[in-house]
């Protein structure tokens, strides 16, 4: 496993050296999902199947910006899925994005995720590591990943953070965030789900959403890279998660690049959630 760490931050610090320096024009290549690819994010999925490569004990890999599975050790013992540079059409307008990593024990089912871990790249580059329960914050300084805290959230938060189109959203979900601004919360979304999942984290609560949508049924985040280690991490944080109805960590995907609507936040929020849309 610590190869894997080591790999983790060994590309984070590569990642965020070409975020600072590649050009970042757009390829002729889409990816899995049918978006276009940023010269970066071929860059990024490079570095880090570069760097993973090195760890003997990774069985496979699932990247966002492959279709199919690596498979790099048949022997191996870990199975990783990681989003390279989640939020990369930020860049350009030079707002924060992240990379997330899962590390799953034996195979890609979520009952085996056993390590989340996720980096922003914003003024600062920081680590967020989850792992038996525990979060831990470190803060890259000097090149070294320096740890700064624990993360434990608050059994309520402040900050309201609603993703989708709001025309396309159900209006119990309108009515939902909406409730939750009238009774003070305020708005903070940017777009990129690192930098806002760590805002929340960071700020001690609150909600984060990417619901069902009318254009989007299944959600638009990905469960083996993107929902599962963020449930996994505000689990761990002593916060909550669901899809809804269900702990998101009881949920497997079908296919390695599966959606899933998603809530992440702190306990208070996530009853609410789960009373509304159980009430549906
Ligand atoms: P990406 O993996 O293609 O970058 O998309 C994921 C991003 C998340 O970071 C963010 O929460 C979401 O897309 C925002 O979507 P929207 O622009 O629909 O609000
Ligand atoms: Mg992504």
């Amino acid at each position: 496993m610590d190869n894997i760490l080591d790999a983790i931050q060994k590309s984070a610090i590569r990642i965020k050296k070409a975020i600072d320096t590649k050009d970042i024009g757009y390829s002729q290549q889409q990816n899995a999902t049918g978006d276009t690819q940023l010269q970066l994010d071929i860059q990024c999925d490079l570095i880090c199947e570069e760097e993973f490569s090195k760890a003997l004990s990774i069985n496979t890999l699932v990247s966002e910006e492959k279709e199919k599975e690596t498979l790099l050790n048949r022997d191996g013992q870990y199975f990783v899925a990681f989003d390279p540079l989640d939020g990369s059409s930020l860049i350009d307008v030079n707002l924060s994005v992240g990379s997330i990593f899962g590390i799953y024990d034996g195979s890609f089912d979520v009952k085996n995720l056993i390590v989340s871990c996720y980096v922003v790249y914003g003024p600062r580059t920081e680590l967020v590591y989850a792992k038996d329960g525990v979060v831990q914050f470190f803060l890259l300084q000097n090149g070294e990943f320096e740890f700064v805290k624990n993360i434990e959230l608050k059994e309520k938060g402040k900050l309201n953070a609603p993703g989708g189109t709001q025309q396309n959203w159900p209006p119990f979900h309108k009515e939902m965030i909406d409730g939750l601004f009238q009774e003070g919360y305020r708005l903070r979304y940017s777009g990129g789900m690192v930098p806002d999942l760590h805002q929340i984290l960071l700020k001690g609560g609150g909600l984060f959403s990417y619901p069902s949508t009318s254009d989007k049924p299944d959600g638009k985040l990905r469960m083996l890279y993107e929902a599962h280690p963020f449930a996994h991490i505000f689990k761990a944080a002593g916060g909550d998660q669901c899809d809804g109805v269900n702990d998101l960590l009881t949920m497997d995907a079908k296919h390695i690049h599966d959606t899933t609507p998603c809530f992440f936040g702190s306990k208070y929020e996530i009853a609410r959630v789960k009373e509304v849309y159980g009430a549906q």
